[in-house]
């Protein structure tokens, strides 16, 4: 029975029901009971069924639970991700675009009749707060109750959504996703963002399937963020309180398994905790942002968990993401240390269960395989963990208003050309530096590793419409906070040595280079003006505590080496291009004034 007297919401409900053909429809209210029902079902399923989900060792994990998704599934698949737009231009040069009455005369085959003999579970849930200004309600439909029990992880999910929606409002985002039979050839991951619309086919993958997370909170919520005015963004969001009590907000945009769940949970150097400094986390992958009544840029965490890697995360390098996976989790893709019914991935310790399973489910003895180069967990891999549970979550977490952005940090995997850290002359020259931005690519998507890519903003798989007039859309922005806007910043933590090996330590570390981008925001730190910004000096960068690294090594992570810029700006250049008239004026004036300042 619908929980819902909205009109708009039954009508497209039972639109998809005449579609895809299901026995039963199932409407997830969020209840405790029925949560319970279902990971009962899902866990009494028969060990080889591909929707099996298995209880991990109550006693040590309480209420998690692990996954394993086909081996041809295991990451966002950009080839077959869509934006559909009546027109091309609209999609812009970046995305792959089809015509929606195409899109949708080509996939309604494919769904149709798909959930006979499966059941329908209807999600309403709540990107943000549930009653903030800032929120936005979404409606899940799919076959998979690994997507329900994610998604009440991931979002404010069940009955309460729809009243945030109300009686009539058409306003909610309508999610078609179906595993079919997670046939690779046929999974498509489309957005109609005219329609409000997300389809998703043949995939079981989280960010695939989990359509609050990429797919609406970024994607189509970055269409409606230009039309509303306001911004979504590939942004973590953390508080650094200082030891006065005042706390800056920073929001930072890094590509996919690039560092931003580490850096928005960071545990800063001792010497920083004996002063008095705190870190919140507020969010970790995303971050809508919108002017507030007092001018300035105002940012929520949409989700309400993390869906992070796992492969690297260890007591030492985040504390905090760990202990938030250690109850009511799901895991998915990682190793199973069979002695004891836990979890397992590279980096969590250096003794990997010699009687273990890894990803794909095979028994093996994991101190063998791994010592032949195999890996125990995909790298992939991942955790589905309740905010909820992170040990600095933030105290303005669920606050419908967001807190205020001091600073916005740009960055990626860059061995050689970016320096440790720089700020921007201006807003105008931030969005230049974030529309520059390019990273070494990884396993979070399908395809090629470690291939250098321009991801402007970290958006370029995410960006709804046509990033010329993303970009623009940022510059508009500036335009509108004036001189109450966040000072923008770069930062590298990924430069490597002759020997391949990272120079710059790292994770609780990249508290020293905040350290220096927060004192910047209130005027107390030191700059000097270069060719690509303002750069601190070595020694404006504390490295107390620091073990091997020196001042001459801070000034090698920060100095700019002219030719592989120049070098880099051939690829800008050539990149600028592709976007035709679309490309604001402004960026290819910043271009040009930033060769100039180099040559
Ligand atoms: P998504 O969830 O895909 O968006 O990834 P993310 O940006 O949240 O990345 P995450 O924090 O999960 O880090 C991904 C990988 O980068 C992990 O293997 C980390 O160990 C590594 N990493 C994170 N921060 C640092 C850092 O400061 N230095 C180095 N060298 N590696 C880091
Ligand atoms: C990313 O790839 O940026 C992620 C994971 O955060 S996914 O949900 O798969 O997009
Ligand atoms: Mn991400």
């Amino acid at each position: 029975m619908s929980l819902t007297n909205n009109p708009n919401v039954n009508k497209w409900v039972e639109e998809m029901t005449a579609l895809t053909k299901p026995d039963k429809i199932v409407w997830i209210d969020g209840s405790q009971e029925q949560l319970e029902a279902l990971t009962k079902e899902v866990t009494e399923l028969p060990d080889d069924s591909r929707d099996k989900l298995f209880w991990l060792n109550q006693e040590k994990l309480p209420g998690c639970l692990y996954h394993r998704t086909l081996a041809n599934d295991v990451a966002r698949v950009e080839d077959r991700t869509f934006i559909c737009t009546k027109n091309k231009k609209d999609a812009g040069p970046t995305n792959n675009w089809c015509d929606p009455a195409e899109m949708y005369a080509k996939l309604t085959p494919l769904y149709d009749g798909v959930m006979k003999g499966r059941t329908m579970y209807v999600i309403p849930y709540s990107m943000g707060p549930i009653g903030s200004p800032l929120a936005k309600v979404g409606v899940e439909v799919t076959d998979s109750i690994y997507v329900v029990l994610n998604m009440n992880i991931m979002t404010r999910m069940g009955k309460a959504a729809f009243e945030n929606l109300g009686g009539t409002s058409n306003d909610f985002v309508r999610g078609l996703h179906s595993k079919a039979d997670v046939d690779p050839e046929n999974r498509y991951i489309c957005h109609f963002p005219e329609d409000n619309t997300i389809w998703s086919v043949n995939s079981a993958y989280g960010g695939n399937v989990l359509l609050g997370k990429k797919c609406f909170a970024l994607r189509i919520a970055s269409y409606q963020g230009r039309n509303e005015s306001w911004m979504a963004e590939h942004m973590l969001i953390l508080g650094i309180e200082k030891p006065d009590g005042n706390t800056k907000y920073v929001c930072a945009a890094f590509p996919s398994a690039c560092g931003k769940t580490n850096l928005a949970m960071l545990i800063p150097p001792e010497g920083y905790v004996k002063k008095g400094y705190k870190v919140y986390t507020v969010g970790d992958d995303i971050a809508w942002l919108k002017q507030g009544e007092d001018g300035r840029l105002w940012a929520i965490n949409p989700e309400k968990g993390f869906f992070g890697v796992a492969p690297g995360t260890n007591e030492k390098s985040n504390y905090n993401a760990l202990a938030s996976t250690r109850k009511n989790t799901i895991f998915t893709n990682v190793a199973i240390n069979n002695d004891d019914n836990t979890v397992w991935w590279e980096g969590l310790d250096k003794n990997p269960p010699e009687n273990a399973t890894e990803w794909k489910g095979a028994k093996v003895n994991g101190r063998e395989y791994t010592a032949n180069g195999g890996k125990l967990a995909h790298p992939n891999s991942r955790f589905t963990a309740p905010a909820e549970n992170c040990p600095c979550i933030s105290p303005e977490f669920n606050n419908p208003k967001g807190v205020p952005v001091d600073a916005i940090v740009f960055g990626g995997r860059r061995a050689k050309t970016a320096p440790l850290v720089y700020q921007s002359f201006d807003w105008q020259h931030g969005t230049f530096v974030g529309s520059i931005m390019a990273s070494e690519t990884t396993a979070a998507a399908a395809g090629a590793v470690g291939v250098v890519r321009r991801d402007p903003m970290a958006m370029l798989p995410f960006c709804g419409y046509n990033m010329g007039d993303y970009f623009t859309h940022w510059l508009e922005m500036g335009k509108k906070l004036g001189d109450k806007a966040p000072k923008i910043f770069n930062v590298n933590w990924f430069r490597t040595d002759e020997e391949g090996k990272f120079i710059w330590p790292g994770f609780g570390d990249n508290m020293r280079v905040l350290d220096w981008i927060i004192e910047r925001c209130d005027g107390n730190a030191e700059a000097e003006k270069t060719a690509i910004g303002y750069e601190p000096k070595a020694n404006d960068i504390n490295i107390e505590g620091l073990d091997g690294i020196s001042y001459e090594t801070v000034e090698d992570l920060l100095s700019v080496d002219s030719s592989l810029w120049l070098e880099d700006i051939k690829g800008i250049k050539e990149f600028y291009a592709g976007f035709g008239d679309t490309l604001p004026e402004e960026l290819a004036q910043e271009l040009s004034r930033l060769e100039e300042r180099l040559a």
